[in-house]
């Protein structure tokens, strides 16, 4: 199945970690590596006053089951020294499960795809430049973006993000 994970982090060397955290995903053969998109500097959108973002998204295929996938992405954020203190605030790491093929989930852990991906363009305009054909319960992603407020998403093309070592 295609695995769809957003990425972002807006404390420390926020770079470094999200090549980090693309670097652990894969660090065991049971996701492979599809594609990963470019870097965006985006405001943060809810939560406590806090500094910008970057933000990614990766695209891999695995035949793991969605609840292993999550607790793959929640180590990975914990082994970037993640910190859980109040919903929205700022974080060295969040890894997003956004979509795992057409699975349909919502249970207390896990709720697929995600259920604010389609309102939040530092999601929607990485995966749509990842994936051109992306589609999102249905709707295709480049159709989503068109309705969105899209202007606090600023491509960093200075900043690259590399495949999985
Ligand atoms: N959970 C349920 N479904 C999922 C899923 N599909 N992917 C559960 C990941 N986690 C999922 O997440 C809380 C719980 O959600 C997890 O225990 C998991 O079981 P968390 O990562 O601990 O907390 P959080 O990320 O603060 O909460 P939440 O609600 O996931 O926040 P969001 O929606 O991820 O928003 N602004 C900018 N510009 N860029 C950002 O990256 N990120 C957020 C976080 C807010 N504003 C932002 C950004
Ligand atoms: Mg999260």
């Amino acid at each position: 199945m295609k695995v769809v994970l957003a990425l972002g982090s807006n404390l420390g060397d926020r770079l470094d970690t999200l090549q980090g955290a693309v670097d652990s995903l894969f660090d065991s053969p049971e996701l492979e590596f599809v594609a990963v998109s470019p870097v965006y500097e985006t405001d943060p959108v809810g939560g406590p006053e806090q500094g910008p973002y970057l933000n990614a998204v990766v695209i891999a295929r695995s035949d793991l089951e969605p609840h292993v996938l999550l607790d793959r992405a929640q180590s990975v954020e914990n082994a970037f020294g993640r910190v859980r203190k109040e919903r929205w605030g700022a974080r060295t790491l969040d890894v997003d499960l956004i979509a795992v093929g057409d699975v349909a989930c919502d249970d207390s852990e896990l709720t697929l795809p995600h259920p604010r991906a389609h309102e939040r363009a530092f999601v929607l305009v990485p995966w749509a430049r990842a994936d051109p054909e992306a589609v999102l319960s249905g709707r295709r992603v480049a159709d989503l973006l068109a309705g969105l407020e899209r202007d606090y998403v600023r491509l960093r093309a200075d900043l690259i993000l590399q495949g999985p070592a």
